[in-house]
């Protein structure tokens, strides 16, 4: 099925912040625990199998790979955090990258948080909340590889999360979701697709119209 995000093009691979496309426009962030599922819930939105680079060793995507389904309206792939294994000087490399990126990013409109449904609101998830929260961004969270558990389970874990999210954000949403099946896919599109209709904020209070 087609979407805003179906005409999706890779842009751009940025190790740091600098390196990213100029801010401007609009985008939205895929965030989330290493091997969570990030870069395939983006192939998984736009249809497109291969545009992100999925792998089944954690620590795969390593830049900020960028991806632009309209002019200027972005969805960007970012390094999964909380990956072990990563050499120490890597891991400080990206914790100062990322945090760069979430604080200073005027284009960044809203973040979609993914976790595994088997072990979801890790201490990184909710500082990410709790971030966007503060920074009133939108922020949608996926439980991802639903297609790991059984109805039963898949239930019980949706409304527990669903519960929680609320002591980081009283405007977050929550949903089931499998990358791997697409299951869900118009779920996140109807979520995420009014976040780029919104007026763009006018940065400089002295520009003429
Ligand atoms: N069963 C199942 N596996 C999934 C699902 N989504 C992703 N995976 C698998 O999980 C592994 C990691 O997926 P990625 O999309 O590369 O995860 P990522 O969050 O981008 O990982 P990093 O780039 O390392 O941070 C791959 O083997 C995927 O095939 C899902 O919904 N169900
Ligand atoms: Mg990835």
């Amino acid at each position: 099925m087609s979407n805003l995000f179906s005409n999706c093009e890779f842009l751009i691979s940025a190790y740091k912040t600098s390196q990213l496309p100029d801010d401007d426009g609009m985008e939205i962030a895929f965030a989330g625990r290493s091997n969570s599922g990030k870069s395939t819930t983006i192939n998984a939105l736009t249809n497109h199998k291969g545009l992100a680079k999925v792998s089944k060793t954690p620590g795969r995507t390593q830049l900020f790979n960028c991806f632009e389904f309209k002019p200027n309206k972005r969805l960007v792939d970012l390094p999964g955090y909380g990956y072990a294994k990563v050499p120490k000087k890597m891991k400080k490399h990206w914790e100062k990258e990322i945090d760069s990126y979430l604080m200073n990013r005027e284009s960044l409109i809203g973040v979609v948080i993914i976790m595994d449904i088997r072990h979801p609101m890790k201490i990184f998830d909710e500082q990410m909340l709790t971030w966007a929260d503060q920074s009133g961004l939108h922020s949608h969270v996926l439980l991802n590889k639903a297609d790991k558990l059984n109805n039963n389970d898949i239930k019980r874990t949706l409304m527990k999360v669903n519960k929680e999210i609320r002591k980081y954000s009283q405007s977050t949403t929550c949903q089931v979701f499998s990358a791997l099946r697409r299951m869900g896919t118009n779920e996140l599109s109807q979520v995420v697709t009014p976040w780029f209709s919104e007026p763009e904020q006018d940065t400089d209070p002295f520009e003429k119209n």
